[in-house]
């Protein structure tokens, strides 16, 4: 027996039986516990607005069955160029203009070269100086991009779990939920904060659902923010057909995340535009906090600003300040 088999694994912080329970509660207790998590660590009445910008999009290399950029799909996505970095500074100051506290740039790798990478430095620069919170997501990192990253002030690195580990296989062969743990790992240890989260109506059981949030749940320490997807069927994807999920299960979903992860930031991400307002609504009282703010996504539609304006003024919600606020108010 080696040292390494004397250390025992480390207990998960929620197990997915645990997950499943309260999945399995009454709707109105699920609800009610998840809202009394979210009031406890949060203004209940404030949404944080991030929006995205695909830097780099098309020509991927993987095979993520939902996913409009892998090369492997005829989606009618062509493959770009990686932007400049003054066309990606317009984007923000537009994005800033508009309200977001956050600039999250996306990019249709399965990781980037070193030399790729480089744009990416300056873009990170650029962002942050304009006042906004920086993420990237650009696929598995190699050792030391990571600590590249944190060097030009990157704050938040997105790399989703996406579905419980179980049924990964099923949506993606190119690489392994233990690839995305590892950069996840490389993500944490240089400092930098972590958005992880995944897609919900990929035709995956409850039970994986709940492994899903159980996973998340159990990264240590968990992630800042939690994007919950909502699968946008692509046209061309092996995914394009399938069927629809109860709105209700998104619901609860967002909810189970609430209250497995009582200080993240749980986004509305992909699909939100398709739940309408009165799941929205549902889903922000379930302890949403967070949404995808601006008329695009990566390459499809999201909710319109206006729209969006239109429904917080509905439901009285309002833009959550940015952390640098925040932290002088609280000075
Ligand atoms: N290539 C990088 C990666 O895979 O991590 C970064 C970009 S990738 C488009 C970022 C995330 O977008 C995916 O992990 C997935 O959660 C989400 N996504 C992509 N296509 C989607 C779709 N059709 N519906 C919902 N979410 C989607
Ligand atoms: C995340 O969880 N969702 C965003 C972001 N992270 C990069 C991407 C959603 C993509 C939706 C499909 C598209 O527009 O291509
Ligand atoms: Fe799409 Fe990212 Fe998968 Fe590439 S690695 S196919 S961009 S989800």
């Amino acid at each position: 027996m080696n040292d390494l088999a004397l250390i025992p694994a480390k207990t998960p912080a929620w197990t997915t039986e645990a997950v499943e329970a309260l999945f399995a509660l009454p709707f109105n207790d699920l609800i009610y516990q998840a809202a009394s998590v979210h009031r406890a660590h949060f203004d209940p009445n404030a949404v944080q607005l991030s929006t995205l910008l695909s830097v780099k999009t098309g020509g991927c290399s993987e095979d993520c069955g939902y996913c409009s950029q892998s090369a492997r799909y005829d989606t009618g996505v062509a493959r770009g160029q990686l932007l400049d970095v003054a066309e990606v500074v317009q984007a923000a100051r537009a994005a800033r203009a508009q309200g977001a506290t956050r600039f999250c740039m996306g990019a249709a790798w399965r990781g980037p070269k070193d030399r790729d990478l480089d744009t990416v430095l300056e873009m990170v620069r650029a962002v942050k100086d304009l006042g906004l919170e920086t993420c990237v997501t650009l696929g598995m990192l190699k050792p030391g991009q990571a600590e590249r990253l944190k060097a030009a002030g990157l704050d938040y690195y997105n790399h989703n779990l996406d579905t419980g580990s179980d049924f990964y296989d099923a949506v993606v062969t190119t690489h392994s939920h233990a690839d995305r743990l590892a950069t996840l790992a490389q993500v944490r240890a240089a400092g930098i904060r972590v958005c992880c989260g995944g897609i919900i109506g990929m035709g995956e059981s409850r039970r994986v659902r709940a492994q899903l949030i159980a996973e998340l749940a159990s990264l240590d320490p968990q992630p800042e923010s939690v994007p919950i997807n909502l699968l946008v069927r692509i046209p061309g994807t092996p995914l394009a057909t399938r069927g629809d999920l109860d709105p209700l299960e998104f619901v609860r979903t967002v909810a189970c995340a609430r209250i497995t992860m009582p200080r993240a930031h749980v986004r509305l991400s992909a699909g939100r535009r398709e739940l309408g307002e009165a799941v929205q609504a549902l889903c922000f009282l379930a302890g949403a906090n967070s949404i995808f703010y601006g008329d695009r996504l990566l390459t499809t539609g999201n909710a319109e600003v206006e729209a969006d304006r239109q429904l917080f003024a509905k439901l009285g919600l309002k833009p959550e300040p940015s952390e640098g606020r925040r932290c002088a108010g609280a000075g």
